[in-house]
């Protein structure tokens, strides 16, 4: 899944892609490095990120969708926690709600997404993107972030959504320590044996820094995000939310080919 923010402040690449023009060019770039799905967001989840207002983020993530759902050739995904611009994001031709909140944002969200009908990425977060960071706490982070996606994959259900639609995400950063995000991805086989698809997003986040304190900046961070995919796909995440998706799908098939040449 290759990223394109919508947005003017995103952490690794805000500003680039406001434009259907340049997201459309973004897209195509991403497509031939090999992105399967692209991922669209207009509002910046990084942590301490003021709150869009929705008919900004709708009027900044639409055009962009409908231009690509014309002209990519590959499943769209909205990020949003709002219920409206997953519903104009959908019409426009996206066809994944990516919902960092688990479609508890709003009490509307579960009806949604079963109205919609669409494919829906449950992710956990502790709080919202403002104050997620604040104090971080778990007595043991895997199990409870393990509990709480099982629920919201029971409270999507309740509401209609089907089982194959779910997919589940552990939300690495959001409302976790450095400490907290590396103990989950060591442990990754307990949220893939829920049995849901998982998505995993490592790309080019903080919690990188407490390895290499060096990686100051996001776009230092390549051969961290790239070694945290790997763990992932070894764990049997069934996809990777990247930035780099020509060298995160490089670093994918030479796995692939090492462990299968080692049979
Ligand atoms: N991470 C970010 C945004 N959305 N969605 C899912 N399902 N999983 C993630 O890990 C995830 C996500 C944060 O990264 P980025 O899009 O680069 O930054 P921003 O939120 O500032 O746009």
């Amino acid at each position: 899944m290759g990223v394109i923010n919508v947005t003017p402040d995103s952490f690794s690449d805000g500003g680039r892609y406001l434009s259907p023009e340049n997201a459309l060019a973004q897209a195509r770039a991403l497509i031939a490095q090999g992105a399967d799905i692209l991922d669209i967001g207009g509002e910046s989840t990084r942590p301490g990120a003021a709150p869009v207002d929705e008919a900004e983020e709708i009027a900044r993530v639409v055009p962009v969708i409908a231009v690509l759902a014309a002209q990519a050739g590959v499943p769209l995904s909205i990020d949003t926690m709002k219920p409206a611009v997953a519903r104009a994001a959908i019409a426009a031709g996206a066809s994944i709600w990516n919902d960092v909140s688990a479609l508890a944002f709003s009490p509307d969200s579960p009806a949604v997404a079963a109205d919609l009908g669409c494919q829906v990425v449950l992710m956990h977060m502790r709080g919202e993107p403002r104050t997620m960071q604040a104090v971080p706490r778990y007595d043991d982070v895997t199990a409870e972030v393990r509990r709480h996606l099982s629920e919201r994959a029971r409270v999507a259900r309740e509401a209609g959504v089907a089982r194959e639609a779910i997919w589940l995400d552990p939300g690495i950063g959001f409302g976790k320590t450095a400490a907290h995000s590396l103990t989950l991805l060591g442990q990754l086989d307990r949220i893939v044996d829920l049995g849901f698809p998982v998505l995993l997003g490592v790309s080019r986040k903080s919690f990188l820094k407490a390895v290499d304190p060096t990686a100051v900046e996001a776009t230092d961070r390549l051969g961290g995000s790239l070694a945290a995919a790997l763990a992932g796909a070894r764990a049997g995440v069934a996809s990777v939310r990247v930035h780099d998706v020509r060298e995160t799908v490089q670093a994918l098939a030479v796995q692939a080919t090492i462990d299968e040449a080692g049979r």
